[in-house]
């Protein structure tokens, strides 16, 4: 009995072991993709090692002396008891005293060195955290739009960033909407930011602004998500970070800083229903979106400028492909209904209206 109980904690225990291998993990710390994530690998690897000989010796001497001095049968009599040892125990505080401060030597190198001012040409990008979705603001002069006085570029979901070039994020908790009123305070909730392959994890407060910086060698995609339970859809808060090539970074900012251009056809019936408020007091999809070049300007929802750019490959919240155009329609149908308690009401659209308004947003390129 006691042996099958053995046997099967040892199964249970190596397919958890089993469980936590993935070859193709996307959101692996352990194969940092930049200098930053470079730097907490470096730390984290030789502060695991000392983890791991104290635990050896710790451990090891707990079982040791649970074997030793076992109850046996016939062994009535209890081990010597030993109080006071002046010698062990002045070793075993100095001991992990000396452990600990080895130990904060390169932590706190590496908290000082993480915590530098970027370098003059960072790119500043302001990471705001709503539920449930991230948003993305770039706020350097360069990176103004030729639409709304100069608006800076704003995207969702994806944060684009070049290859090889410090981006300096500001982090910013926004609640339900950007500016947020007072219901929006109520959505005032703490989130994290973490893109493991690229940098450290960071909280988004909602009244103070916290920082990273972020670097990727290489272009490509890497994945994140939200990493503070922020409420009911924090598991469906995902994000990308899509690093280009330097030429094609140029190319992304050019097409950003672009107003949309007005749609004809089923597209142009599609913008009219976003742009005007839809029948029977249904409400309007300008009262959160914004579409560069229109009247649609409100921050409390994804900025939809570009929503068709091909960076532009997940949206809410990165659950969905954007090119899945079903997925868009059910979205459009009832966001309720494929993100539980989205902040996003369900307009009751017609089917009619939900493929004018595809249209219109995929002609947002
Ligand atoms: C009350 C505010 C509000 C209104 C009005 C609104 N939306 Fe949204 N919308 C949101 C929020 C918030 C999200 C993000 C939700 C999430 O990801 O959890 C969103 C997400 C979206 C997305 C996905 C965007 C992306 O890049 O992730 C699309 C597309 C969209 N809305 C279209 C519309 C259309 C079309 C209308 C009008 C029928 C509309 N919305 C009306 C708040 C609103
Ligand atoms: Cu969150």
């Amino acid at each position: 009995m006691r042996k099958r109980l053995l046997w099967a904690a040892a199964g249970i225990g190596l397919l958890l072991l089993l469980s936590g291998c993935a070859p193709e993990a996307t959101q692996d710390t352990l194969q940092p993709q930049g200098p930053y994530a470079e730097k907490l690998k470096d730390l984290f690897i030789p502060v695991f090692w000392v983890a791991v000989f104290v635990f050896i010796v710790v451990e090891g001497g707990i079982v040791w002396i649970a074997i030793r001095y076992r109850h046996r049968k016939g062994r009535e009599r209890i081990p010597a008891q030993v109080h006071g040892n002046t010698r062990l125990e002045i070793g075993w505080t100095i001991a992990p005293a000396l452990i600990l401060a080895g130990v904060m030597v390169p932590t706190v190198a590496t908290i000082w060195d993480l915590a530098r001012k970027p370098p003059d040409d960072a790119i500043n990008v302001t990471v705001r955290g709503l539920q449930w979705w991230w948003d993305f603001e770039y706020t350097d002069d360069d990176m103004r739009t030729s639409y709304g006085d100069g608006a800076s570029i704003r995207a969702a979901d994806v944060l684009v960033i070049p290859e090889d070039r410090v981006i300096y994020l500001s982090l910013e908790g926004a609640g339900g909407g950007i500016g947020g009123d007072a219901e929006a305070r109520d959505y005032m909730v703490i989130h994290s930011f973490w893109i493991p392959e690229l940098a450290g994890k960071q909280d988004v407060v909602p009244g103070r602004t916290n920082h990273i910086l972020m670097q990727a060698d290489h272009p490509g995609m890497y994945e994140g998500q939200c990493a503070e339970f922020c409420g009911l859809q924090h598991g469906r808060m995902l994000v990308r970070v899509r690093a280009l090539a330097a030429e094609d970074w140029e190319a992304w900012v050019e097409n950003q800083k672009q107003a949309s251009v007005a749609p004809t056809g089923l597209a142009r019936e599609g913008m009219d229903l976003f742009l005007e408020p839809l029948s029977d007091g249904r409400g309007s999809c300008v009262t959160c979106h914004a579409v560069g070049g229109t009247d649609a300007t409100a921050p409390a929802g994804p900025d939809l400028t570009h929503f068709a750019d091909p960076t532009h490959e997940c949206f809410a919240g990165c659950n969905w492909e954007t090119s899945d155009r079903d997925a868009l329609e059910a979205w459009l149908r009832n966001p309720d209904a494929v993100k539980l308690g989205s902040k996003m009401p369900d307009y009751h659209l017609s089917e009619d209206e939900i493929d004018a308004l595809v249209a219109y947003l995929y002609s947002l390129k």
